[in-house]
Parts: structure tokens; C-alpha cells; sequence
């Protein structure tokens, strides 16, 4: 091939993987597998190897590989990076409004740009002819540090805008930030294999950009989120922040999607309680809404006090993370026998509830942390994760305070606690003679989603446990009405109702029956493609591990706790004395899942349904082959919301995703066979 063809080939492969790239990173809309963005980036790679006079520095290779700095260099912000007033309360939102209004000297009504407030770094990058050639952090927004290698390595940062029509020198501002499943992963990854575990978000954002080895931001997950710009010369720009941003967008670079505009204040407070109830479901931290004059005339007028200016403000989310009295720590052990250190806290307000309990994870986390009870620790509740003890605030032990250890032994049953090889978590080894393990097993074996025993909830399996009552599963199904009715506060009508959905839960369905059985790892979905693939309990209890690798979601490690859970002769025992107490379910033929009608399509169902419960309804999902998920993401195809939908139908409605009513739903089960009567 001449140079002219080979240059023309390599042009065209950087601009389809470019395109690629765009509708993965920026738009969340790939248009091809990875595979087929991988094998084209492979072909270039091979060509520029072969030819490196043909390499370019907006080249998608060029992301990553370059030699760790030895330091940052100082960068001078040609204009300031200003910094955003807070508004705490409505009042402070309409004090803001007035303030603007008698700047301006008029009654008008304001139209604002709304966008979420990213928990992020601010950045700076520069365009210049269109190739960014610098990046940099705020700072003190007067000087900023040059990370240029670092920011190159974020897929979603073009390398080179897109289109046509921008400045030939465009400085782009925004929020360099870690969405919580990328955060929860490394975190995950990091408390495994002893590496560095963040405390937020934010924080591990900061610290995947501020490194001088650009390998290592390669290695995060970090994106940007664009919000204005700085330095716009030889070039012009629309003349509202909404528009300017939409041109953004259309240069190549991601813009809040919940962007919107609002008339006056009114408008904003509902935007921002909406956004207040959207927040747990967003992929992505954010610690309140910021409202912009949108008219930039009307922010030139109104200008800045000190470094914010007065067009904007930040209306702040009650914080994630607050400062509260480590009391005490309590050890819990787990169903598996899992040893979880419990935080006892002076209750704070924090995420929105008031919060007395954290989890401390395990032994290796309280190391690391160097916790002392006493100690002042800052608490974290972001969504529906588990409140965590993120940090120490060191200057505030007291004297008094108590150093904390992990037992040796069960602090229930007494057994050795044990750490296997390559875990971090410690268990006690008791097994079922462990009465919290025992606790813990059977108020899952009867729980709603398992045998679901009506009236057997966790208060009356500790005492049932407590009064040697029961022990294990099988026992539950030979208690008697008066031995119930002889515990306090049972009367002989409970006990008797008790006793009736005991008798109930024996017609079930062998995916409840394999959840309930409590094997590690097993959970529902699990035990529903169990039973699919393999069909009844027999063939699941023989297989072997290499067939249970063969079914989905199933890998080597859930594969070995399975067969090791059938292998051993007290659950062969528990397993015939269940049967031989009356546990049945019908039998079902295997199926290929592929070949079901609603397979590769994933639901939400939100709302409640007349009908059927929501268990009912993705039960019918899931037979039909559907996925069933718990929260609306780009991913989701349909949602069925019943009445009392809240922000999964708002969110669904604003990616655009279908969404069908109960009527709907029925006819669409009834279409495949599913009727109801
Ligand atoms: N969404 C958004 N975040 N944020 C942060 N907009 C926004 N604007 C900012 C900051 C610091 O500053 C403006 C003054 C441009």
C-alpha cells in the first residue's frame, strides 16, 4: 500500500474509533460490541507500530503510556476558576433571586439553568485549533496544577472536538468524578488485596487525577462532567449558558443530561426537590443543584463579589458524611459466619435518617482505619448503601479511648473465628452449632423471598432458637400450636396462624427452596438459573463443578460453594427431612432461556399493581426470560409503573425508556400464554 493510502487508512480508523468512543463514553449509547471497537483499535495500533510518522497526538493510542512526572507543574489561570455561593433553605434561594432582581432593576421574571452539583474535581482543559493541548486543576482558581497526561488518559475528554464552528481557543470547565459503582469497586478491590480504600467519591476522584503516574489514572474510572467554559477566543458562542452547553455537547463532550431551565425561583424549588428524590438513584454522587441566570448578558451585568459571582449559587443536599462519637463496637456473626464489626455511634443525622449503627467491614479495616472506640469518626450514608466509618478525625481522640479487638473466638458460640487464606473476612467456624449462625439461617430459610413463612420474622426465630424449640429448618415444620402459644406474647390465635402458614409454605417452588437453603453466594437469581438449567433438585445436588460453571452467573468460586454445600451429609440430611416433612414444588422442564420469549430485554416494575403483587409480576418477568432489575438505567428497556411510582418513573421518563401501565402488562403477559384469574 502507498503512504497516501496507508495515511487515508489510519485517518479513517481514528475517526470511526473516535466515533465509537463518543457513543460509549459521551453519549452511553454504543453502537458496536467492544470486541468490535477492540479489533479496530488493534489494527491501528499495528499500522501506527509499523509507521510512526502516521502517529498523532489526538491519535486514540495516545491516551496512555507516557513516564510518570516527577512533579506538577504550576499552571496560571488565564481567567479565574471562581468558586459558587450556598443556599441552605428556600428562603436563602428566594433572598438570591431578589438580590439579582434589584441588581438588575427589574421585576421580570429569571429565567436559571438548572444542573446537578457533581462531587467531583473542577478541571480546566484547553482547545486550541480544536486538539486539547492542556489540562489543569483549579487550585486556588487563580493557579492550578498542569495534569494534561493525566486528564488525556479519560475517555470522556475529546482528545479532538467534534464538528465545526468552535473558538480556535475554547477552555472547557468541569467536574472530573468517580461514579459510585466504579468508586464501590475499587474500594471493593482495594480492601481485598490491601490496597489504598477511599473514603468517598470525591476523594478517590482526587486521587486517581493528582498522581504523577498518568498509567494510574488510566487505570480508574473517572468521566467528566462539562458545566462552562473560561477563555473563548476567535470565536463566537450562543448567548445563553443552556445553549452554549448543547454546543458543547455537540463538540463531543458530556453534559448533564438533568440539565433544564426554570422560570424564576418557584420553578427552581420544584426542579430541586425532584433532583432531591432522583439522587440516590443517579449513577453518580451530587451534593446539591446549581441554579445560573441563564441570559449571559444578564450574568455580564450582574458580575462577581469577591471569587463567586452573583448569577449563581449551589443549593446544597443535606451531607453524606458527618462527625459523630464512636460509643462502642459490637462483633455480629452472619448467616455464613461471617464476623462483621458493628459501629455503635452517638446517633447523627446524616444522608437524610438519623444514623446509631456503621459497619467497620472487618479486622483489616479497622487496622487500617486505626479506630479506637472514643474516637470522633466521620460516617457516611450515600443512598441505599449501608452506613459506613470512613475516617478518624485524628486530633480528636480523647484519653479515654479504648483500643478495639477483633475476637479470636465466636462471641456467640465460643468456636475459633478464621480467616481463609486470601479472604478478609473472618468466620467463625462453628457452622450450625453456632446459635447466631443458626439464627441467621433460619430467619432466611423463612423469609419472604425464600419459604416465605407468614408470621415467623426475626424477633420470633430468636426465640424459638432461644428456647431450643428449634434448631434447624426441618424443626420449624414440627412445632406444634400449643408450644407457640406458650411463648410470651403468642396468644393461641397467632400461634394457630403460625402453625397454618408453616403447613402453607410446603407447596413452593424448588428456586425458593434452593434460595432458602442458604448455600454461599446462592441468591435468588442464582437459584432461579439453577433450577433452569438443571431443572430439579437431584441433578443440581450431582452436578459437578464444571457443569456448574456451565450455567450464567455461575463461576468457579459460587461453582465450589455449591457442589461443597451438596457434598456434605448433614445437608443430604437436612434435605430428606425437609422432604419427608411435606416441602413440594412441581417439577419444571429445563429450559433454554434463550429461546424464551422476553430473553435479553430487562424490566423495573415500580408502583403498586392491583392484580398482583410486584414479586408476582417479576416472577412472570423472569419466567418469560426477562431480566428483572431494581433501579432504571440506560439499560432498562421497559418499566412497568403502577400507581405511587415515584423517581424510577421520573427517571425512566427522562432517559426516554418505555413505560407501560398494569393494563398494559396484563396484556402482554396474556400475550404470551400468562393469564390471570
Ligand atoms: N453543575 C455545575 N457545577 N458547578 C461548579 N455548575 C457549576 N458551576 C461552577 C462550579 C464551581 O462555577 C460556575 C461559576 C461556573
Amino acid at each position: 500500500m502507498d503512504q497516501q493510502a496507508l495515511a487515508a487508512q489510519v485517518a479513517k480508523l481514528r475517526s470511526t474509533l473516535d466515533q465509537y468512543s463518543y457513543e460509549y463514553y459521551v453519549q452511553d449509547n454504543p453502537s458496536v460490541p467492544d470486541a468490535e471497537y477492540d479489533s479496530l483499535y488493534q489494527q491501528l495500533v499495528t499500522l501506527e507500530r509499523a509507521h510512526p510518522e502516521l502517529v498523532t497526538p489526538d491519535s486514540p493510542t495516545q491516551r496512555v503510556g507516557a513516564a510518570p512526572l516527577s512533579e506538577f507543574v504550576s499552571v496560571a489561570h488565564e481567567m479565574p476558576m471562581l468558586s459558587l455561593d450556598n443556599a441552605f433553605s428556600d428562603e436563602d434561594m428566594q433572598d438570591f433571586e431578589r438580590r439579582i432582581s434589584d441588581r438588575l432593576k427589574s421585576q421580570e421574571t429569571i429565567e436559571f439553568a438548572c444542573e446537578p452539583k457533581l462531587d467531583g474535581i473542577a478541571v480546566s482543559l484547553l482547545y486550541e485549533e480544536g486538539l486539547l493541548v492542556r489540562g489543569a486543576t483549579r487550585g486556588d482558581g487563580q493557579n492550578g496544577e498542569d495534569i494534561t497526561l493525566n486528564v488525556r488518559t479519560i475517555k470522556s475528554i475529546p482528545l479532538k472536538l467534534r464538528g465545526e464552528g468552535y473558538p480556535r481557543r475554547l477552555e472547557v470547565r468541569g467536574e472530573i468524578y468517580m461514579p459510585k459503582q466504579g468508586f464501590e469497586a475499587l474500594n471493593e478491590q482495594a480492601r481485598s488485596s490491601g490496597g489504598k480504600v477511599f473514603v468517598n467519591p470525591r476523594n478517590a476522584a482526587a486521587g486517581s487525577l493528582r498522581v504523577l503516574d498518568s498509567n494510574i489514572t488510566a487505570s480508574r474510572p473517572l468521566e467528566l462532567c462539562t458545566y462552562s467554559v473560561g477563555v473563548v477566543a476567535e470565536g463566537a458562542l450562543p448567548n445563553t449558558h443552556t445553549a452554549v452547553l448543547e454546543a458543547l455537547s455537540g463538540w463531543g463532550f458530556r453534559i448533564n443530561k438533568h440539565m433544564a431551565k426554570a422560570r424564576g425561583v418557584g420553578e427552581c424549588l420544584v426542579y430541586y426537590r425532584r433532583m432531591a428524590e432522583l439522587r440516590d438513584d443517579l449513577p453518580y454522587d451530587i451534593d446539591g443543584i446549581v441554579f445560573k441566570v441563564n441570559r449571559l448578558d444578564l450574568q455580564q451585568q450582574l458580575g462577581f463579589v469577591s471569587r463567586a459571582p452573583r448569577w449563581a449559587i449551589a443549593f446544597k443536599f443535606p451531607a453524606q458524611e458527618q462527625m459523630t462519637e464512636l460509643l462502642d463496637v459490637e462483633f455480629q456473626v452472619g448467616r455464613t459466619g461471617a464476623v462483621t464489626p458493628v459501629a455503635r455511634l452517638e446517633p447523627v443525622f446524616v444522608g437524610g435518617v438519623t444514623v446509631s449503627n456503621a459497619t467497620l467491614h472487618n479486622r483489616d479495616e479497622i487496622e487500617r482505619l486505626g479506630v479506637m472506640v472514643g474516637d470522633t469518626v466521620i460516617v457516611r450514608r450515600a443512598g441505599d448503601v449501608i452506613p459506613q466509618v470512613v475516617s478518624v478525625v485524628a486530633g480528636k481522640r480523647p484519653d479515654h479511648a479504648v483500643p478495639i479487638h477483633f475476637p479470636d473466638t465466636c462471641p456467640v458460640c465460643g468456636s475459633p473465628v478464621e480467616t481463609a487464606p486470601g479472604e478478609a473476612v473472618a468466620r467463625c467456624s462453628g457452622g450450625l452449632i453456632c446459635p447466631a449462625q443458626r439464627k441467621e439461617s433460619l430467619k432466611h430459610f423463612a423469609s419472604r423471598k425464600a419459604m416465605d413463612i407468614e408470621g415467623l420474622g426475626d424477633k420470633l426465630v430468636e426465640v424459638l432458637v432461644d428456647q431450643g424449640l428449634i434448631k434447624g429448618a426441618e424443626d420449624i415444620y414440627l412445632l406444634q400450636a400449643e408450644q407457640v402459644a406458650a411463648l410470651e406474647r403468642m396468644g393461641q390465635k397467632s400461634a394457630e396462624n403460625l402453625i397454618a402458614s408453616i403447613e402453607k409454605s410446603k407447596a413452593t417452588t424448588l428456586a425458593k427452596f434452593i434460595f432458602a437453603l442458604g448455600i454461599r453466594e446462592v441468591g435468588e437469581a442464582t437459584a432461579r438459573n439453577l433450577v433452569s438449567a438443571l431443572g430439579t433438585l437431584e441433578a443440581i445436588g450431582a452436578a459437578d463443578e464444571e457443569a456448574l460453571q456451565q450455567i450464567p452467573d455461575i463461576g468457579p468460586v459460587v461453582a465450589h460453594f455449591i457442589y461443597e454445600w451438596f457434598s456434605q451429609a448433614e445437608h443430604q440430611q437436612l434435605i430428606a427431612a425437609l422432604r419427608a416433612a411435606g416441602l413440594h414444588w412441581q417439577e419444571q422442564p429445563v429450559t433454554d432461556q434463550t429461546a424464551l420469549p422476553l430473553n435479553g430485554t430487562t424490566y423495573v416494575v415500580t408502583g403498586s399493581l392491583e392484580a398482583m403483587g410486584r414479586d408476582d409480576a417479576k416472577a412472570h418477568l423472569l419466567s418469560l426470560g426477562a431480566k428483572v432489575a431494581g433501579s432504571v438505567s440506560k439499560k432498562t428497556d421497559c418499566v412497568v409503573a403502577g400507581p405511587g411510582a415515584g423517581s424510577k418513573l421520573t427517571k425512566a421518563q427522562e432517559l426516554g425508556i418505555k413505560i407501560i401501565d398494569e393494563e398494559a402488562f396484563l396484556s402482554l403477559l396474556a400475550s404470551h400464554g400468562i393469564v390471570l384469574g
